[in-house]
């Protein structure tokens, strides 16, 4: 098949077509909805010829093929990317006017697919578009949930969740499948049996559902390579529905469809902290069962020899989510296709790498047995045979260490339970984590006694981020300044950034690149006017902190700031006109059951009411927190930032990847020496990057010793002052009990230090200021931070994963 005409003419005519035979409305009675459609068809159409071409190529070539295992892929909006992707966003622009349509309604309209949380699901889709650029065979697996990620309104001041029903409009980038569908089963029981003399386990399921599979193209930057993305919907079997519709149950027929059809329904909002809920785990064995049966039946041949698997395939395990994959991987080869224990065993040693994201340990996934025994009952006898050979490997090498052999065991006691993190370590060929000092730290403390038994397992994958949504498409003029400076071929090889550095030495070439960014805040303020009517200063400085709302990420120690500089001007020790100008902007969604996140919620937007409206502050202080943080906006604020903020525990946040894209757009870092902030101050020099706080051993020893934080509120009186004011009622409408939680937490209990890390974060903000009055020389390490950050392409963790992992070669 070939694609049509790359002119303005043949996409007119195609997308008019695509109005006309698919949407059936003439272009004179279309609607946005129907424009939009079309128009995403369109682009689609362009990109099927060789998707087709990518996908023979994949099945025919002996190549090794990665299969990205992940419960969660927060896209974006995907019509600008795969324009940009194809070439053909001045073709369209233009094809579009001629239709009499503005492309950048087309881009309005488009809902983005919200399916992830944060960081691990923006990190899964940024390493899609980056192993289709770099050509590697390669598929994602995820799950279709119905509603992403919540919609998040303000209600009085206070976090309201809403469905995402990103669906609406219709998905016109999916290809539904139903044909390719495979069947994935649940509960029951296991049997033994006498197969030809061989005494043999099998599972015998009480109910299962349909996986259906939805496909998208992932098409890589300009260079014609299509990769897809498969993501699973759940329905109900066929042989279901007719038994029951069979029984003249009409209803619990209708019942039992619903039932099947729950598994995807929804996105689990919870970031680092699962709930441990039966539906989680029927989400997350449905996708692994469903794509290890389609890779094994639709991608390798027949006549297959499963002891060359490894040479085909690796899964990588995007964190514990997907790492049910390995006793289903077993009950595949063993219960099915009839190896051995031992042999099967070897092939999928080999078949699996894990992904730790996290140092939380509250994060790290646990199934209890009783649950994994009712709803998997092979995959537990698995789990534990996997557990009982484990464990004499442990006693062979170690000797009786009963403290080691407990703490190692896959199945824990009281209660019983299965650590996935240590099943995947056991189970995958190798282990990494997100950041150098992320890695470093998983050896030495989480997985410790795992690191003195296989080291050659560990290594470490710096996390990145796509330049092509984050740079091109979130900044398109920063990205003219480049290539006008630079020449083309930097968004594929950013390492070339660097050539930058010269140009921070020109005065010429700084005045542009303060344009830019002058240019970008404006166009903040577009958006945030019409989508909130919140107003963005022009002479403000713009500080930004935008990410989930958890403890460990400290956005209380960012409101003490601006509660101290509040109560500096209100108290009268400082007068207004004194201040930096500075306007903060929020964004984060916090779990629906978090209930101390969201008070920090409800005191970020009261503070923020209070300081807005307050006179005596002249207008110099501004808080502006839109609600419904997604990736539409991040793609709008991060290129506006002067400022981004990383303040976490040191310790607590694996990498961080926002910090790599405020960095990579011209934002000065103020952080703490914590995940990837410790290589970003590596690569931009403590020059251009504001370090503050306690370092992770210091943070240790500080716990040793007896945290209270207590006494650091009574060593520094301007924090005493401002925890003071909270306390007062002075942001509550003078309710004193509203945040009083959040006080006494702080006082009393201070999980993660903000007191202690309070008076350093407090200096470094007036560094900041100093900095900023010197505009030319905050230019000058604005650009030397883009300059030397293109280590943080998403293209360079692809390659160190190939290099360090995967063992997986680019086709061309
Ligand atoms: C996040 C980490 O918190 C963040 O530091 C990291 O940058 C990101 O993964 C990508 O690696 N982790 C999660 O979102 N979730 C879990 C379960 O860790």
């Amino acid at each position: 098949m070939s694609s049509p005409p790359a002119t303005v003419d043949g996409f007119v005519r195609e997308f008019l077509v695509n109005l006309n035979l698919e949407r059936g409305v003439a272009l004179s009675s279309a609607t946005e909805t129907d424009k939009y459609l079309a128009l995403a068809s369109t682009v689609r159409d362009y990109l099927v010829a060789r998707w087709l071409e990518d996908q023979r190529m994949q099945r025919a070539d002996q190549s090794k093929a990665v299969c990205y295992l992940s419960a969660e892929y927060l896209l974006g909006r995907q019509l600008d990317n795969n324009l940009l992707a194809s070439g053909l966003t001045e073709i369209a622009t233009e094809a579009l006017a001629a239709c009499g349509i503005d492309i950048d309604t087309m881009r309005a309209h488009e809902v983005e697919p919200g399916l992830g949380n944060g960081g691990l699901g923006r990190l899964a889709a940024c390493f899609i578009d980056s192993l289709a650029t770099l050509s590697v065979p390669s598929i994602g697996y995820g799950i279709r949930y119905e509603y992403g990620i919540f919609r998040q309104v303000f209600r009085d001041g206070q976090q309201v969740e809403k469905p995402d029903a990103w669906l609406a409009l219709g998905s016109p980038w999916e290809f539904r499948h139903p044909e390719a569908a495979q069947t994935v089963s649940f509960a029951g029981h296991t049997e033994t049996y006498d197969d030809d003399g061989v005494l043999r386990s099998r599972w015998v399921p009480a109910w299962s559902v349909r996986a259906v599979p939805y496909n998208y193209m992932v098409p890589g930057y300009q260079n014609g390579r299509v990769n897809t993305l498969r993501l699973w919907s759940a329905e109900a079997t066929k042989a279901f529905d007719l038994r029951t519709f069979n029984s003249g149950d009409y209803v619990e027929a209708v019942r039992a469809q619903t039932f099947a059809e729950n598994i995807s329904k929804v996105l689990y909002p919870e970031d680092s902290t699962p709930q441990g809920k039966e539906l989680r785990l029927q989400q997350q064995y449905f996708f692994v069962a469903a794509s290890i049966a389609d890779y094994m039946s639709k991608v390798l041949p027949d006549d297959f020899d499963l002891a060359t698997l490894p040479d085909r395939v690796i899964f990588q395990l995007n964190d514990t989510h997907p790492v049910i994959a390995v006793p289903e991987m077993m009950r595949v080869l063993v219960d099915e296709r009839k190896l051995d224990w031992d042999a099967a065993w070897a092939i999928t040693q080999k078949c699996f790498a894990y992904t730790c994201h996290t140092l939380l340990p509250e994060a790290l996934e646990v199934w209890s047995v009783d649950l994994l025994g009712r709803l998997l009952p092979r995959h537990l006898e698995i789990i534990y045979r996997i557990n009982d050979e484990f464990l004499l490997a442990v006693r062979e090498r170690f000797g009786d260490d009963e403290r080691r052999l407990r703490d190692m065991s896959i199945v824990s006691e009281n209660p019983a339970s299965v650590r996935m993190a240590y099943l995947a370590t056991v189970a995958g060929a190798k282990v990494n984590g997100v950041a150098e000092l992320h890695s470093q730290l998983l050896r030495e403390k989480v997985l410790h006694d795992f690191d003195e038994m296989m080291p050659e397992k560990f290594t470490n994958v710096t996390n990145g981020v796509t330049p092509r949504r984050f740079m091109r498409l979130a900044n398109p003029e920063l990205s003219d300044l480049i290539t006008a400076a630079l020449g083309t071929g930097w968004l594929t090889d950013l390492e070339r950034l660097r050539e930058l550095e010269s140009y921070a030495e020109d005065a010429d070439f700084r005045a542009a690149f303060a344009d830019v960014k002058a240019a970008n805040k404006r166009r903040l303020n577009e958006v945030l006017l019409a989508r909130d009517g919140f107003a963005i200063a022009d002479d403000h400085l713009l500080d930004v902190m935008v990410k989930r709302l958890h403890e460990y990420k400290r956005q209380m120690l960012k409101v003490l700031h601006i509660v101290t500089l509040y109560e500096r001007v209100v108290s009268g020790r400082v007068a207004a006109s004194d201040l930096q100008p500075r306007t903060f902007i929020f964004g984060a969604k916090a779990a629906p059951g978090y209930a101390m996140a969201k008070r920090v919620i409800h005191l970020i937007n009261a503070v923020g009411s209070v300081v807005n409206n307050d006179p005596r502050l002249e207008g110099r202080l501004k808080v502006v927190f839109p609600p419904n943080y997604n990736v539409t906006l991040a793609e709008r604020v991060i290129p506006a930032a002067d400022l981004s903020e990383q303040i976490s525990l040191a310790g607590k946040e694996a990498s961080g990847t926002g910090n790599m894209k405020f960095a990579l757009n011209g934002a000065l870092t103020i952080g703490t020496d914590d995940g990837a902030n410790v290589e970003i101050r590596e690569l931009v020099g403590d020059d251009n990057f504001f370090l503050f706080g306690m370092s992770e051993p210091e943070v240790e020893a500080l716990w040793a010793s007896g945290y209270r934080p207590g006494e650091f509120a009574q060593a520094d009186d301007e924090l005493r002052r401002s925890l003071d004011l909270i306390s007062s009622g002075a942001f509550s409408g003078g309710d004193r009990s509203t945040f009083e939680p959040i006080v006494s937490n702080l006082l009393y209990d201070d999980r993660f230090m903000v007191l202690a890390d309070y008076t350093a974060y407090i200096a470094a903000q007036e560094r900041v200021d100093a900095a900023y009055a010197d505009r030319d020389g905050w230019t000058r390490s604005a650009i030397l931070n883009v300059a030397r950050t293109g280590f943080f392409s998403s293209d360079r963790s692809i390659r160190d994963y190939i290099d360090r992992i995967w063992h997986a070669q680019p086709v061309r």
